[in-house]
């Protein structure tokens, strides 16, 4: 009957979505060689700046005292406020519950001594291989900010590229919303630029561009901006985008990343935890993707607001890939309501979800969940067509399933 065979293919897309390997298209994180730069372990895990904003609530102590801790302070004192004093119900404080349970610790014990111990005798190298086989993770995609001292010296030297499971994304986040860092910065680096948006400038620019897109063979050159990012306009942004990034993403064909709606630093007493999320104007991207159709955009956007138009502008311009729920909406419920509208509007053409992890072990309990949505979403879409005679077989799951988790995403670059 009807009813057998729905409840046998929702059980195929459930099993498959919790399996099936992921492409993870944006991540703060990198491999063995980068270093410090590749945050893990449990005090990095308390530690994470999602967990240090939810612990202030419940604390009125000097933002200052709680800088002052070391990390490992820091981590009892987040431990205490959000998982002793508090129920960790969060899904930032239950993610990492589900990373202990999923690596086989005892959840029951509470014992951060117990959890930190686990750790011990560890390497980088081999958390690395157990997290990205638990997760199921086959690639990362990094954040590479070549103003970033300690992770220029990787690639000056000739590295970054050792680890195949690793990918590189040219991050330019100054150039466009911090001019005059961007300008000390490329002096500092030996390129002729200055303030003043000059012919030698512009050339500069796209040296500079093109020298570390080559360098670090980038999949796509990301920026993140702020809620009231206009285009066109008659500012250093516009020129910047029509006078380099562009032109140099095309000499390339590599796909634009814009994250839109990011405000920094609403409370910079909470440094990397004080950013806030802001509504955009999504005319902006169509702009862009009207007068540039040959070039592709990956966007996302931080607002809730802003995501069922984003959606339909999708509909509008093939050369925008809307990808993740980010930050403030990698909550289940939002992943949920997201992902549902996506997949109503665009049918699987969208990568419904990126990780952002700063901490490596968090590719664990973010997969999952964002899995298990994804999973159930989509079997309820395919629900409908059974009912109405239309049946999926499990290589036409697989086939939609990858689609969502990896192909989209290489396919829209125009690699693999
Ligand atoms: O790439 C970004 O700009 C953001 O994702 C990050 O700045 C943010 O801090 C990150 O941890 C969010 O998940
Ligand atoms: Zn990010």
């Amino acid at each position: 009957p009807l009813t057998d065979r729905i409840a046998e293919m929702k059980e195929t897309v459930r099993r498959l979505a919790r399996t099936m390997p992921v492409t993870d298209m944006h991540t703060h994180l990198y491999p063995a060689e980068f270093g410090e730069l590749l945050l893990w372990g449990v005090d990095e895990l308390l530690t994470y700046h999602y967990l240090i904003s939810e612990s202030f609530r419940w604390s009125e102590v000097p933002y200052d005292d709680f800088w002052s801790l070391t990390k490992r302070e820091q981590a009892n004192w987040i431990w205490r406020k959000l998982f002793m004093d508090h129920s960790p119900i969060s899904e930032a404080t239950s993610g990492l519950i589900t990373i202990f349970n999923r690596m086989g610790l005892n959840t029951a014990s509470r014992d951060l001594d117990e959890y930190r111990a686990a750790w011990a005798d560890r390497t980088v190298e081999q958390q690395l291989d157990d997290v990205m086989r638990i997760a199921k993770v086959n690639e990362i995609v990094m954040t590479n900010d070549p103003f970033d001292p300690q992770e220029r010296k990787v690639w000056l030297s000739g590295g970054g590229k050792t680890d195949s499971r690793f990918y590189a994304a040219l991050r330019i986040d100054s150039l466009l919303n911090d001019w005059p860092r961007a300008v000390s910065e490329l002096q500092g680096l030996g390129y002729q630029v200055v303030e003043a948006w000059t012919e030698e400038t512009k050339d500069e620019v796209r040296r500079f561009l093109t020298e570390w897109i080559v360098r670090m063979d980038a999949l796509y050159v990301a920026v993140s901006l702020p809620g009231d990012f206009g285009y066109p306009l008659d500012d250093h942004r516009s020129r910047m985008i029509d006078e380099a990034i562009v032109p140099v993403c095309r000499a390339h064909a590599l796909p634009f990343a814009l994250m839109i709606g990011v405000r920094r630093q609403v409370n910079p007493l909470l440094r990397l935890a004080g950013d806030m999320s802001m509504r955009a104007d999504a005319t902006a991207v169509e702009a862009l993707c009207r007068r540039y159709p040959d070039q592709k955009f990956l966007v996302t956007m931080l607002a809730r607001e802003n995501q069922h138009e984003l959606a339909v502008l999708a509909r509008k311009f093939r050369n925008v890939m809307v990808f993740g729920c980010w930050w403030f909406l990698h909550i289940e419920s939002m992943v949920e309501e997201m992902t549902r509208f996506r997949l109503e509007l665009l049918g699987t053409a969208t990568i419904p979800q990126h990780s952002d992890c700063r901490v490596l072990e968090q590719l664990i309990y973010k997969w999952e969940h964002s899995r298990t949505i994804i999973g159930d979403v989509l079997a309820d879409r395919y629900e409908r067509l059974y009912r109405e005679g239309w049946q999926v077989t499990e290589a036409e799951i697989q086939r939609d399933l990858e689609d969502l988790f990896s192909r989209n995403f290489w396919t829209f670059i125009g690699r693999k």
